[in-house]
């Protein structure tokens, strides 16, 4: 019984120093990543990685579950796995002070791995978990040598099975200094010296362990400030936009039927849902902010923003939408756009016979593939600078992103874009290309019921059943909403400025009390209609009815 307490002592405190040593190192990686501007701590390298190389339907199932929260998860969970294994590590480095080190050597490759594979990276991608593993490896040998001296038998397995005075012996007889020296493993052997007292001992860990600790946090703030000097927040402040060279397109009278629960037709920027790979928001400051166009093009063109700035303007409603939202989702959202023409850009290049698709670049390495055909069709695909009348918004793309009516966002709305190579759908694949999604998404003809929603409890009478429809770039005619699989009724449609934004509709119902099914289908100004075949998102944007189940009192 005792020898057990004792083996369950020795484990916690090797636990301990194991969680302490991973403590050190995320908080020393932050700073080195604050200090020399890598593009993170090896907690959001690993994350990155295991972003990029999470299947389409375990990223679906994450935007599904987690929503907005899906990168927050992706991180608590990073930690808690971290921690787990550092305890282990801790646990092995009670017994041989090697198992422990070997334990961070495999952190230390995991790390190195995700830094070095992001699309980003330089040598100075390494910095960051090189440091993070050295202070572990200092910590875990100080901790794990202090905590020896607080347990009885520590030179491996055999040590336990002593006479619990033998064991009393060894504990004493390891001078603290020695462990400095010579390294815990060794330095725990008998050696026949007077060590510190258990009182003594415990104090000493106890105090080494808040040393790690505070360090450690200090260490990591340290690095998340660092990490924010310098940043675009600055920059947004400062920047000024012109004003667009031809203005929007009038908003006309009822473009919102204000009812309560509808989405308004304009989303604020602060409700715009958010996709994309980026763990750490890439922060592209203005002044360094650069576009190439390369590839198959007569001319190559570099143009700088205020380059950009200069060039005609143009504002524009256009709803964009992600191939990743399921029938009747959030990942849909309707703005204001200010951007430069990117098929003037382009005729600027002098785009060469042949070439079919832009491969567009992200100052973080994502990619997208969007059409020629479609950017220069005489739609308004932009170089957008500003959202809503504000500069866009860093998780939006600031200081410029793609905007193209028409198309889903993982083939046209690339953010923070800095790089255009004009080339051909063969043989080159983009991100979600690579990934088994279709080259080719233009966003399909669909409708949401966004009225009745919550609890969908209704009162029997007339009830107003609302929601919007898109079919960007063509248009939509017409919205139908049927009860239990009754007749089609047509509901009435809102205003809208263009084709290129989605449309709010409504339909006044008299319920009758009991349980509906309410369903809902547009018809874009193609003649087409959505289909009812229901298709997941994947590889091209789910299809089928939206439907809501209501209970009329
Ligand atoms: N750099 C970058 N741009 C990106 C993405 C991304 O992951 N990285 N995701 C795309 C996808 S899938 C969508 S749906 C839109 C979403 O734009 P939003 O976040 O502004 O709503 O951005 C697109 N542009
Ligand atoms: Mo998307």
């Amino acid at each position: 019984m005792t020898e057990s307490r004792g083996g369950g002592r020795r484990a916690l405190l090797g636990a301990a120093a194991g969680v302490l040593a991973a403590g050190a190192a995320l908080g020393i990686g932050q700073l080195v990543a604050g200090l020399t501007g890598a593009s993170g701590s090896p907690v959001v390298a690993v994350g990155q990685l295991q972003i990029d190389f999470t299947p389409p339907w375990l990223k679906n199932f994450a935007i599904t579950a987690f929503g907005p929260d899906d990168k927050l998860v992706l991180v608590s969970g990073i930690l808690v796995v971290i921690a787990i294994f550092a305890a282990v590590i801790g646990v092995a480095a009670m017994r041989r002070l090697a198992y422990g080190m070997t334990g961070l050597a495999v952190f230390a490759a995991v790390g190195l791995t995700a830094a070095a594979t992001r699309p980003t990276a330089t040598v100075t991608s390494l910095l960051p978990t090189l440091a993070a593993v050295a202070a572990a490896v200092v910590v875990l040998r100080v901790l794990i040598g202090r905590a020896r001296t607080v347990t009885p038998g520590i030179s491996g397995p055999s040590a336990a099975s002593g006479p619990p005075a033998a064991r009393e012996e060894r504990t004493l007889s390891a001078p603290d200094m020695d462990q400095w020296v010579k390294g815990p493993a060794e330095a725990a052997a008998p050696s026949g010296g007077t060590g510190p007292a258990p009182g003594a001992a415990r104090r000493s860990f106890l105090a080494a362990s808040a040393a790690t600790a505070g360090v450690a946090a200090a260490a990591g703030l340290a690095g998340r400030s660092l990490a924010e000097r310098g940043s675009v927040a600055g920059a947004l402040k400062t920047l000024r936009l012109p004003r667009p060279s031809a203005p929007p397109p009038a908003l006309p009278a009822g473009t919102d039927l204000r009812i309560p629960g509808l989405a308004p037709f304009i989303t604020a920027n602060s409700d715009f849902y958010r996709v994309d790979t980026a763990l750490v928001l890439p922060e592209v400051v203005p002044s360094s902010w650069q576009l190439r166009i390369h590839g198959m093009v007569a001319r190559e063109i570099t143009i700088t923003f205020d380059e950009l700035l200069r060039r005609p303007l143009i504002e524009d409603y256009v709803t964009l939408c992600c191939v990743s939202n399921p029938v009747a989702g959030p990942y849909i959202g309707n703005a204001l756009w200010l951007g430069a023409s990117l098929a003037s850009l382009l005729r600027q290049a002098g785009i060469k016979a042949g070439a079919d698709q832009l491969i567009c670049t992200s100052a973080d390495g994502f990619t997208s593939g969007t059409p020629v055909q479609t950017v220069m069709d005489g739609r308004d695909a932009l170089l957008a600078v500003a959202m809503n009348g504000q500069p866009l918004p860093v998780a939006h793309g600031f200081p410029v992103r793609m905007v193209v009516p028409g198309l889903y966002g993982y083939v046209s709305a690339t953010k923070w874009v800095t790089d255009i190579n004009v080339t051909t759908f063969a043989g080159n694949y983009a991100y979600w290309a690579q990934r088994g999604w279709s080259q080719r998404a233009p966003i399909k003809t669909e409708s949401r019921i966004d009225v009745p929603g919550g609890q969908n409890r209704v009162r029997a009478g007339r009830t107003a059943v609302a929601g919007v429809a898109w079919a960007q770039h063509k248009g939509i005619d017409a919205v139908e909403v049927r009860v239990d699989r009754g007749p089609w009724h047509q509901a009435r449609l809102a205003a809208v400025p263009g084709i290129d934004t989605w449309r709010q509709w409504v339909w006044d119902w008299e319920a009758t009390s009991g349980n509906h099914l309410i369903e809902a289908r547009a018809t874009d100004a193609t003649g087409y209609t959505q289909t009812a075949a229901q298709e997941p998102p994947e590889p091209n944007g789910a299809t089928g009815y939206p439907s809501v189940q209501v209970s009329v009192a």
